[in-house]
């Protein structure tokens, strides 16, 4: 692998980094992945970024000498890369993507918590970086991480915001006529698609989420009365053979 090839740094379960992940796909830009651990991995990041002070989130695109930070730059890099306009008028996006970073803020506070709420899940979390007899004694390792983010996010909630961005999402592709909210594939659809990671996870991560963080990033009643999303996003997967 070339050294100059961008790394794409993100957590593989996380809707920003699927956001970010599919962008680059969609405009055939190369990249390598690296999975990043909240805490663990922060000074390493910090470095790669020659950012010391200020909170540091991922996705980030470390392309050459340029960081490119958050999956709307990442899908704005993309697209440059590309050259077209193959995912779509930026502008016309913009009202899309902040539907679905307030949508996402209300789905992450909801999982993070229920994780907090469950061992189980608390011990999945640390599955990665620990051996599994010292998930359980380790297990106040995990709760702090998650407390963290419990923190650092939770000025973004604004409740409701996820039900609402379904709705629109539903009322725009009824005004589209077709399975692209502005008329053709877009950024717009991969931002909103991913929205729904928060009421039934879909995409393919290895290692998959565990039964119980699963658990928590699930919503049975949503999923079941936005069912026609849930194959609204099956179909745009097929078709872009994600
Ligand atoms: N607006 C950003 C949001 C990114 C974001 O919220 N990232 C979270 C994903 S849960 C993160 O980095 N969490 C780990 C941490 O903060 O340490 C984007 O679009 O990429």
């Amino acid at each position: 692998m070339p050294s100059s090839r961008a790394l794409l740094v993100g957590e593989a379960f996380s809707p920003w980094t699927q956001k970010a992940g599919w962008a680059l796909e969609a405009c055939a830009v190369g990249f390598a992945y690296r999975e990043y651990t909240p805490t663990l991995s922060e000074p390493w990041l910090r470095w790669r970024m020659r950012q010391w002070s200020g909170p540091v989130s991922v996705p980030v695109l470390l392309a050459g000498p340029d960081v490119i930070r958050g999956s709307w730059d990442i899908a704005r890099f993309a697209a440059a890369s590309a050259g077209d306009d193959r995912l779509g008028d930026f502008d016309a996006i913009a009202p899309w993507n902040e539907l679905s970073e307030a949508a996402l803020a209300e789905a992450r506070t909801r999982v993070v918590r229920c994780v907090l709420a469950d061992p189980q899940a608390l011990d999945e979390a640390s599955a990665s970086v620990l051996p599994r007899p010292l998930r359980q004694p380790l297990r106040f390792v995990a709760r702090d991480a998650a407390r963290r983010l419990d923190c650092k996010y939770r000025h973004l909630l604004v409740p409701g915001s996820l039900r609402i961005a379904l709705q629109r999402t539903r009322d725009g592709l009824q005004a589209s006529g077709c399975d692209f909210l502005l008329g053709r594939f877009s950024y717009a659809d991969i931002t909103m698609a991913v929205v729904l990671e928060g009421i039934a996870p879909a995409a393919r991560i290895d290692p998959p989420l565990g039964p119980a963080t699963r658990r928590c990033w699930s919503d049975a009643a949503l999923a079941a009365e936005f069912e026609d999303l849930l194959r609204w996003r099956q179909r745009l997967v097929a078709g872009t053979s994600r």
